[in-house]
C-alpha cells in the first residue's frame, strides 16, 4: 500500500501531461520515468533466448514488433541468464514478475514461467498504449487461483465462444477454467459416456489454447443425479477421467450440486473423492490436486454434518468450493472464516456472478462491486458467467481487476476501463447500453443491482421532460451505432438487446411526444404518437434470443427494466386514460383485450401452470404448489392475442413452446385454428380458458388429483393471470 502510494506521488510529480499508463489488473507497483521520451510505435530486439520454451519464444514473436535495430529486450524467468542483471529485482511470490522498461532496453523477469508471461503481458500494455512510457513495475496477484467456471444450467459455450475466452484470460492475467456446463451430456446426465471423436478433438484444441494463456483447463464430472455408491460406479469415473486425460487435461473436479437422496451423501462423496485421488490423480505423476463442489455449497443450505464430514474424511489436498452465504451472493471475511473453519481448509470460491441462468432475459452490465479482500482466505475464486459469453467480459475484467490487486481495486474505475477495452470504437454508445443493463430484477436469489440508468433517474427527479428525452434519444443514437456496427462478436451477441434498447427509447420518444400533445390539446398528434409507441412496443416483444432449433434456453430480452421501463408503461396509460375522459377521436386504437399481450404466471386453484422439462418433447403441462427456482421461467408464459382469430395464444418463457389443445407443450407447428383459446375475465377478476374452433369448445380445469391439465364442459372459473415484469 505504502509503496504503491509513494510511486503514486513519484508518478504525479514526475509525469507532467502523461497520467500513469493505465495498465489491467492494477500492478502491485508502477513506477513512471517520463523523462525518456519514446516513440508512439516500439520494436523489440530479442537477445539471449536460449533459456525460453518454444512457446514463450512465439508468443513474444507474434505478440511485439520484432527487429533487428529494436529496443533489446530480454525475457527470462528467475534462474535464466538472460535476467540475471535483475534477478534480485523480482518478486518471491508465485506468478509474480518484475518489469523494467527505460527506453533503452526491457527487462521482462517472472518469478516463474507464468510471470514471465504475465510480465509481457504488462509490456504489451505498455508499448500499446497512446503514448507508450518508460515503466518500472513490480507484481505479483494476491489470489492463487482467479478465473471462469462455465457452470450454468442452458446453452454451452461454443468452441469459438471458449477459444476467445482463453486469449482474454491471459490478457487479463487469469489462470483457470473450469469446464462444467450443466446441459453437456458427457458432463452430467450421461457422464458415464465418452466425448465422441468429434467433441474430444474440440476438447483437446481447447486445452492446447488454454495452455497458451496460462490457464489451467479444469474438467469438471457431475455424477450425482444417478451414481450408485459402488465400486462399478467409482471404476466409472476414474476410466472417464482417463479418457479425458488424453485429450490433454491434467486438472479435474467433481462436482455433486443440485442433486438430492443418494448422490448427496457426505461420507459417500469424500470416499470417492479419496479413491479419485488415490487410484487416478496419484498415478499421474503431471495431475494436480482435485477441486470438488459440495451439495451443501452455501452456508443457506448447511445443515447437519455434512461439511465437517467432508473437511475430515476427504484428502487435505482436495479443495472444497463455496458460493458464500446464499446460492448468489457477494464474498465477505466473516463468510471466509465461517466455511474455512468447517472444512478444515481455505474453500475455493465460485461466485454466481454474473450467472443469469435464473434470469435469462437479463444482462448483467453493471459495475461489479460487494466482495471484500479475501485473498488470504481462498484457494481459488472463480465467476460462474452469463451464456452469453462476450457480454460476461465486463465483469469478468473487473473481476480479474479485483482478484489480482483486491485493495487497489476502483468498481467505477474498472467498469469504465473494460468497457473502453472491449468497444474501444464504440465506447460511448456500448456505455449507454451497459448503463441500461444492470438490474437483474426480482428472482428467487434476491441479488439487485444498482446504478441503473443514472442519467434517465438524475433527470426523473428532477422533473425535467426534455432531460428525460435526450435520454431516451441518447439510448436509440447508441442502439443505431451499436446496431449498425455489429461486426464482433461482443455486437452479434448483445444485439438482441441492443434491439429492444432501440425500441425502448423510440417508445420514450412516442410518449414524450404524447405528452406534448396532450398539453396542446392535439389530439390527431396524440393518437398518431400513440400509434408509433404501440408498433415499437409490438416489435420489442417480437424479439428473442437464442431462439434456435434446439437451443437449451430461450430469451426475451429486457432492458432497463428497473426504471425506463415500468415508468414508460406507467406514463403511456396514465395519458390513456386522461385523453379518454376528454376526448373521443380515436379512441378504438386502444386495446379492448381482456387481458394486455405480456408475460404471466397462469395460476388455477393457486397453483402454477409449469411445462416440467424443457428437453423432453411433447411433455404435459403440470400444476405445482411451488415456485421453481431453478428454471423460473418454466412457469412464466407470454400470453398474447392472435390477431387473426383475436383469441389468446400460451406461449411457455423458457422453451418457447405453445400449450397444445391437449394441455401438452406440442412438436406441431402452431396453428391458430388448434391452439387458441377463448379468455373470459370474470367479476371476480379470475379468468375461464376454452377450447375453439377445430379444438371444441370444452374448459379447462384441473385433473381429479389436481396436479395437471383436464377438461370440463363447465367453466373453471379459477385461473388467474399474474403479470410478470
Ligand atoms: F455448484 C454450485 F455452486 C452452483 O451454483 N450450482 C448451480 C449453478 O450451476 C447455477 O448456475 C447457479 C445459478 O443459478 O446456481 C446453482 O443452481 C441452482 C440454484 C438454486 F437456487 C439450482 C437450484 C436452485 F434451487
Amino acid at each position: 500500500m505504502r509503496k504503491q502510494f509513494i510511486s503514486l506521488l513519484l508518478a504525479v510529480f514526475t509525469v507532467a501531461v502523461c497520467a500513469q499508463p493505465v495498465i489491467s489488473p492494477i500492478p502491485q507497483e508502477i513506477r513512471v520515468n517520463s523523462g525518456v521520451p519514446l516513440p508512439q510505435t516500439i520494436s523489440f530486439s530479442l537477445k539471449k533466448t536460449k533459456a525460453l520454451s518454444p512457446a514463450m519464444l512465439e508468443f513474444v514473436k507474434t505478440s511485439f514488433r520484432i527487429s533487428d535495430s529494436g529496443i533489446p529486450l530480454y525475457v527470462g524467468s528467475r534462474k535464466d541468464k538472460a535476467v540475471s542483471k535483475v534477478r534480485k529485482a523480482i518478486p518471491q511470490h508465485e506468478e509474480g514478475y518484475y518489469l523494467q522498461f527505460d527506453g533503452r532496453a526491457a527487462y521482462v523477469a517472472g518469478y516463474d514461467e507464468d510471470g514471465v508471461f504475465y510480465g509481457l503481458q504488462t509490456l504489451l500494455q505498455v508499448v500499446g498504449a497512446e503514448h507508450p512510457q518508460a515503466v518500472t513495475v513490480t507484481d505479483f496477484p494476491e489470489m492463487p487461483n482467479r478465473g471462469v467456471i462455465e457452470g450454468y444450467y442452458g446453452n454451452p459455450y461454443s468452441h469459438q465462444d471458449r477459444l476467445r475466452l482463453f486469449d482474454f484470460m491471459g490478457q487479463n492475467k487469469m489462470n483457470v477454467f473450469v469446464y462444467g456446463p450443466k446441459d453437456d451430456p458427457y458432463h452430467r446426465s450421461h457422464w458415464r459416456e465418452d466425448y465422441p471423436e468429434r467433441e474430444g478433438a474440440l476438447m483437446r484444441s481447447l486445452v492446447e489454447r488454454a495452455n497458451k494463456n496460462h490457464v489451467k483447463f479444469v474438467w469438471a464430472i457431475h455424477p450425482g443425479g444417478d451414481i450408485k455408491w459402488n465400486l462399478e460406479d467409482s471404476l466409472a469415473i476414474v476410466r472417464k477421467c482417463e479418457t479425458v486425460y488424453r485429450l490433454g487435461v491434467r486438472n479435474f473436479c467433481v462436482f455433486f450440486d443440485d442433486i438430492w437422496g443418494e448422490g448427496a451423501k457426505g461420507e459417500k462423496q469424500a470416499a470417492l473423492l479419496n479413491y479419485i485421488h488415490k487410484e487416478f490423480v496419484e498415478k499421474h505423476k503431471d495431475v494436480e490436486p482435485l477441486i470438488m463442489c459440495p451439495t451443501q455449497y452455501n452456508k443457506g443450505w448447511s445443515h447437519g454434518d455434512y461439511l465437517k464430514v467432508l473437511g475430515e474424511q476427504m484428502h487435505p489436498s482436495v479443495r472444497i468450493m463455496w458460493t458464500g452465504n446464499t446460492v448468489v451472493d457477494m464474498i465477505d471475511r466473516k463468510d471466509m472464516e465461517w466455511i474455512n473453519a468447517q472444512i478444515g481448509r481455505k474453500a475455493f470460491v465460485w461466485l454466481n456472478y454474473p450467472v443469469t441462468d435464473y434470469c435469462i432475459d437479463h444482462l448483467l452490465m453493471g459495475k461489479t462491486y460487494g466482495n471484500e479482500n479475501v485473498a488470504d482466505q481462498v484457494s481459488g475464486f472463480c465467476s460462474n458467467p452469463m451464456e452469453y459469453c462476450e457480454a460476461s467480459k465486463v465483469s469478468l475484467f473487473s473481476l480479474a481487476d479485483y482478484w489480482w490487486n483486491p485493495d487497489m481495486y476502483n468498481d467505477e474505475a474498472s467498469w469504465q476501463l473494460a468497457i473502453r477495452r472491449l468497444q474501444p470504437h464504440h465506447a460511448k454508445a456500448f456505455r449507454v447500453f451497459c448503463e441500461n443493463n444492470v438490474d437483474l430484477g426480482k428472482t428467487g436469489h434476491g441479488l439487485r443491482r444498482e446504478g441503473e440508468s443514472p442519467a434517465f433517474i438524475k433527470y426523473l427527479e428532477k422533473g425535467d421532460r426534455l432531460g428525460l428525452l435526450a435520454t431516451y434519444q441518447e439510448m436509440l443514437t447508441a442502439a443505431e451505432e451499436l446496431l449498425s456496427a455489429s461486426d464482433d462478436a461482443m455486437l452479434q451477441e448483445i444485439r438482441p438487446w441492443v434491439e429492444v434498447m432501440k425500441c425502448v427509447a423510440q417508445r420514450g420518444i412516442a410518449a414524450h411526444k404524447m405528452g406534448d400533445a396532450m398539453m396542446q390539446n392535439d389530439s390527431i398528434a396524440f393518437i398518431n404518437e400513440y400509434k408509433a409507441y404501440e408498433k415499437a412496443y409490438q416489435q420489442q416483444r417480437k424479439i428473442r434470443s437464442r431462439d434456435f432449433e434446439g437451443s437449451i434456453k430461450v430469451a426475451t430480452p429486457v432492458v432497463a427494466t428497473n426504471f425506463v421501463e415500468p415508468f414508460l408503461r406507467m406514463y403511456v396509460k396514465q395519458l390513456q386514460s386522461k385523453y379518454l375522459a376528454s376526448y373521443t377521436y380515436g379512441a378504438e386504437v386502444f386495446p379492448k383485450q381482456e387481458v394486455a399481450d405480456g408475460r404471466y404466471f397462469v395460476k388455477l386453484n393457486g397453483k402454477y401452470l409449469t411445462d416440467p422439462n424443457y428437453s423432453q418433447p411433447n411433455v404435459a403441462a403440470v400444476l405445482v404448489t411451488y415456485r421453481d427456482t431453478i428454471n423460473p421461467q418454466s412457469q412464466e408464459f407470454h400470453v398474447t392475442m392472435d390477431t387473426d382469430t383475436e383469441r389468446y395464444k400460451l406461449v411457455n418463457v423458457q422453451s418457447n413452446r405453445y400449450l397444445n389443445e391437449i394441455g401438452r407443450f406440442g412438436t406441431n407447428p402452431y396453428s391458430p385454428h388448434w391452439n387458441t383459446y377463448v379468455l373470459k375475465r370474470q367479476p371476480s377478476g379470475k379468468f375461464t380458458i376454452q377450447n375453439a374452433e377445430s379444438a371444441g369448445t370444452k374448459y379447462w380445469t384441473e385433473t381429479p388429483d389436481g396436479k395437471g391439465l383436464g377438461y370440463s364442459t363447465e367453466p373453471d372459473a379459477r385461473f388467474e393471470l399474474i403479470p410478470i415484469n
